[in-house]
């Protein structure tokens, strides 16, 4: 009897192989499979973890196979990670662009390739859009003005629309589609009101640890300044959370002495909802693994596919916040 725990002559070949000329293209590896080449943007925040989950689990259902790389929120990881997937000759590449600029080059590489693109969640700046497929993801603008109605509203349930207010931005990853969008949107809306001045606006980079140091610093410089702030729009959920934590080692209150309102709608926002430290957020949905794989299938067989797909979302004040809790899906 052959003795099956030892190398035969093929897989000899096989390892030799790959030791003197690298792996092999993946289609020669997967047979029968489609393979997807996803460049994720990193693990900043709750939105991104539960998209990672639903494009993996997706991949999973779906039967594609699936290259996963992660670029911990840097864009020349992204563009090494689109690269690599061009040298291994996938059947499809997609990607969640960390910023709006830069991607000319490498997507001319994947054209010229013949390996058709698709863009989740973030949208790119890119004159040429045949380098692209599709973008599948939210209106960021939309978010932006969703969440300015809803201070218009807050401020005037509290007569307070036409006082003197100053407000602090917390923007996310600067460049990033999100942040410029839901910027632009939320002050189509508070323009409007002369009387509210931004105090600050800076970067948290949508996380939460930043957020925390960045709201410290700005509530110091507000207090030397004998200035109240009252305001808070954080680009993403994690960036509030990290806000409150620094208003209530001030001292005060958030959702009351400070209204908070923020974009994304996690399980996390929710809570701070219910105990009233939050006042509302715009749902960002992150849960597009299916819809990333029924495209991936259609354009690996040719179908034609609509150029934008926006997801639809709701937004959600604190009233309502302890009856949607059980039904968040992240
Ligand atoms: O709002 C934020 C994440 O691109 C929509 O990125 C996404 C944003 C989301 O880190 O939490």
């Amino acid at each position: 009897m052959r003795n099956s725990n030892k190398p035969n002559a093929i897989s000899f070949l096989v390892i030799a192989g790959i030791l003197i000329w690298g792996p092999l293209p993946v289609d020669a590896r997967i047979k029968g499979k489609i393979v997807l080449g996803f460049s994720q943007i990193g693990a900043e925040s709750a939105w991104r973890v539960a998209n990672s989950k639903s494009i993996k689990e997706a991949a999973v259902e779906a039967g594609i196979h699936l290259v996963f790389e992660d670029a911990q929120q840097k864009q020349a990881n992204q563009i090494k990670a689109i690269k690599s997937f061009i040298l291994q000759k996938v059947d499809v590449i997609a990607f969640s662009p960390v910023t709006q600029d830069g991607w000319h080059d490498v997507l001319i590489q994947a054209k010229n390739a013949g390996i058709p693109v698709i863009l989740l969640d973030r949208a790119i700046e890119e004159k040429d859009d045949s380098l692209y497929t599709t973008i599948i993801g939210s209106d960021f603008r939309f978010e932006g003005r969703k969440i300015g109605e809803c201070l218009v509203d807050l401020l005037k349930k509290e007569n307070r629309s036409g006082a003197a207010l100053n407000l602090v931005e917390l923007q996310g990853t600067i460049g990033s589609a999100p942040a410029i969008q839901r910027n632009l949107g939320f002050f189509e809306i508070i323009g409007k009101y002369k009387n509210i001045k931004t105090f600050r606006s800076e970067s948290g980079d949508f996380k939460e640890t930043n957020a925390k140091q960045l709201m410290e610093k700005i509530l110091q410089e507000a207090s030397a300044q004998k200035t109240n702030i009252d305001i808070v729009f954080a680009h993403n959920d994690n960036m509030a959370l990290g806000a409150i934590s620094a208003i209530e080692s001030m001292g005060l209150k958030p959702g009351k002495d400070i209204l908070l309102v923020s974009v994304d709608g996690i399980r996390e926002a929710f809570v701070a909802m219910d105990q009233g430290k939050l006042n509302c957020t715009m749902e960002c949905n992150p849960l597009l693994g299916p819809q990333l794989m029924k495209a991936v299938l259609d354009v690996a067989n040719g179908k034609k596919i609509p150029k934008r797909v926006v997801t639809p979302e709701n937004l959600y004040q604190a009233d309502t916040a302890k009856a949607e809790l059980p039904k968040r899906k992240y």
